[in-house]
């Protein structure tokens, strides 16, 4: 065989709506009515009220280390947004917007930050996987949920959210390679927000994509701008109708920053400079949204002000709950098995021995609590 070329399918498509000023390209615009744009507006808005909170909480030491999405939430809740209630959802950590829009009420991910396990109990009737950290495992999570779907034949989907630094691990490769070979119905949503922790993304690949990885597996990459709700919407739309009629996998690169810290561990103000950042902040996903909602007369200040007040309350009365619950430090003695084996049910009594001796929270030994917890609704 002499030295040839193998002609390959080398594009990858661009999404863009919603400019940085909010002005809409009309002809990309996705069908959804005044009741969807509120409810969509009011997600977000709500999302950025609880990070905004939980930023404080943990300044005022009230909850453990906490991970913002703030500037992040079209790019996570567009794709909640498209997919039905019976389609699966796969989050990181940084998809609030997303959890928030899917039915997990706020105090339970109010006392996932604050070390609960708890906080991991999915609520009954939300289709969705707990918050999970490890990076890139998220990938192989849905690929493994969105495989259930195909050999149910139930018309679902599923959702995964990583990042771009998740992008990096064997695990989103790994996912990728099944769910091409396998034609799942999985969307692969991969939230670039231009930093993995100090790591900045020309730095995280030699690719000039995100979302032409997916060539390589053979299936679609899309582009879409994760600042514009209606980009992230109409792209998942898309790979939605597409995975449901049995095309296959598709992988969203949604193009979006990190406007804030890594975690409250972290000091950006070491790795990049403000004059980046203040750059990303006149792109703000709510901003961009609001003044479109404004010049479609969807919405006004007035109905603004009533939402602010709604989620406000919200907030104050999740705050209130998660703190009102007392935590139990032998929870972790009863949280693996159904039923606790013997030995450790020996190690949790002489660990409860030794915090009375030193006049400790003796927490409950008894082991019911994780029937008790599932009432935590
Ligand atoms: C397997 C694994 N390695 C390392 C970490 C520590 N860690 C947490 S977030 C993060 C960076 C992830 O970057 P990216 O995927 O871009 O997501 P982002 O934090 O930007 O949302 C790292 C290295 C982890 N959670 N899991
Ligand atoms: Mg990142």
């Amino acid at each position: 065989m002499p030295r040839g070329k193998i002609e390959l399918k080398n594009y990858v498509e661009s999404l863009s709506i919603l400019d940085a000023d909010g002005n809409v390209d009309a002809s990309l615009e996705p069908k959804l009515d005044a009741q969807e744009l509120r409810l969509a507006f009011a997600a977000m808005l709500r999302a950025r009220r609880y990070d905004e909170r939980m930023l404080k909480l943990q300044r005022q030491g009230r909850i453990g280390t906490y991970g913002p999405a703030l500037g992040q939430e079209a790019a996570s809740l567009g794709p909640a947004f498209a997919i039905g209630k019976n389609d699966w959802l796969v989050p990181s950590f940084r998809e609030p917007a997303a959890m928030l829009h899917r039915g997990w009420p706020m105090h339970k991910l109010m006392l996932w930050w604050g070390g609960n396990e708890f906080g991991s109990v999915v609520p009954d009737g939300v289709n969705d996987l707990p918050i999970c950290v490890p990076v890139s495992s998220q990938c192989l999570y849905g690929a493994g949920v969105a495989w259930g779907c195909k050999i149910r034949n139930d018309g679902t989907i599923a959702v995964a959210f990583t990042g771009d630094g998740g992008t990096s691990e064997g695990d989103f490769h790994e996912a990728m390679n099944v769910a091409g070979a396998f034609k799942l119905p999985l969307i692969m949503v991969v939230q670039n927000n231009h930093w993995a922790i100090s790591l900045p993304r020309e730095k995280q690949s030699a690719s000039d994509t995100i979302a032409q990885k997916a060539l390589a597996y053979g299936f679609n990459g899309i582009q879409a701008d994760g600042n514009d709700i209606l980009s992230m919407i109409a792209a998942t739309r898309e790979a939605a109708d597409r995975a449901r009629k049995g095309g296959g996998p598709t992988l969203i690169e949604a193009v979006t920053y990190r406007l804030g810290v890594h975690t409250t561990a972290d000091d950006p103000k070491k790795y990049r400079t403000e004059e980046e950042v203040e750059c990303w902040r006149a792109k703000d996903p709510l901003i961009r949204f609001w003044t479109y909602l404004l010049a479609k007369k969807v919405m006004d200040e007035k109905a603004r002000e009533l939402l602010e007040e709604e989620i406000n309350n919200e907030i104050t009365a999740a705050v209130e709950r998660t703190e009102a619950y007392e935590p139990d430090v032998l929870e972790p003695f009863r949280h693996s098995f159904a039923t606790m084996p013997p030995h450790l049910e020996e190690q949790m009594m002489q660990f409860q021995a030794y915090l009375e001796s030193i006049g400790a929270h003796p927490g409950r030994a008894s082991n019911d609590k994780i029937e008790t917890a599932r009432g935590i609704h």
